[in-house]
């Protein structure tokens, strides 16, 4: 299977709750998400989750305190493959400053209980609860189409 491109997701957390923005542009806008994205030439993706944590959402923290708890493979029909990525997701305990709402996200802590899975992505119903209950999963979503539903997932515990 060809190689997919990395893209950074990350989720802060603090007692009970999980903050999570809406992306107001581009690829998964209108859905709750963590955040984070694609690196930049020469960046590992952990250096992509502390740079776009910070652009977006305007808080600060170091690599040490990346939490590696998943690895997701999303797979897109074939007119939609550009979209095909793999998502290292990290939680995050600590930081420095307050979540900011950006021209590119709106931020907002939710309790577990109200995450409002109906505005995400339809795969974050199966992995993250589990995550945050404090598990480390990996595994493969494959869309049927553009992202509003997939036939088949398969999620095992991290290797
Ligand atoms: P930019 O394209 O904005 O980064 N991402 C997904 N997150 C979830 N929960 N489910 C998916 O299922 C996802 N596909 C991508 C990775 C995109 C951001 O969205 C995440 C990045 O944090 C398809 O640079």
């Amino acid at each position: 299977m060809e190689e997919l491109r990395k893209v950074s997701l990350v989720l802060l957390i603090r007692e009970g709750e999980v903050l999570l923005a809406m992306k107001k542009r581009r690829f998964g806008a209108g859905r709750w998400n963590g955040v984070g994205g694609k690196p930049e030439l020469g960046e590992t993706v952990e250096q992509s989750a502390v740079r776009e944590s910070e652009e977006e959402i305007g808080v600060k923290f170091g690599l040490n305190d990346l939490e590696h708890v998943a690895s997701l493979r999303f797979y897109f029909p074939e007119h939609k493959k550009d979209w095909n990525q793999e998502v290292p997701v990290y939680l995050v305990r600590k930081w420095e400053g307050e979540p900011i709402e950006t021209e590119e996200v709106r931020p907002q802590w939710f309790k577990h209980a109200d995450i409002p899975f109906g505005e995400m992505w339809p795969d974050d119903k199966y992995w993250l609860p589990r995550v945050l209950a404090g598990e480390k999963l990996e595994g493969e979503f494959y869309f049927a189409d553009e992202g509003d539903s997939f036939e088949r997932y398969e999620l095992r515990k991290m290797a």
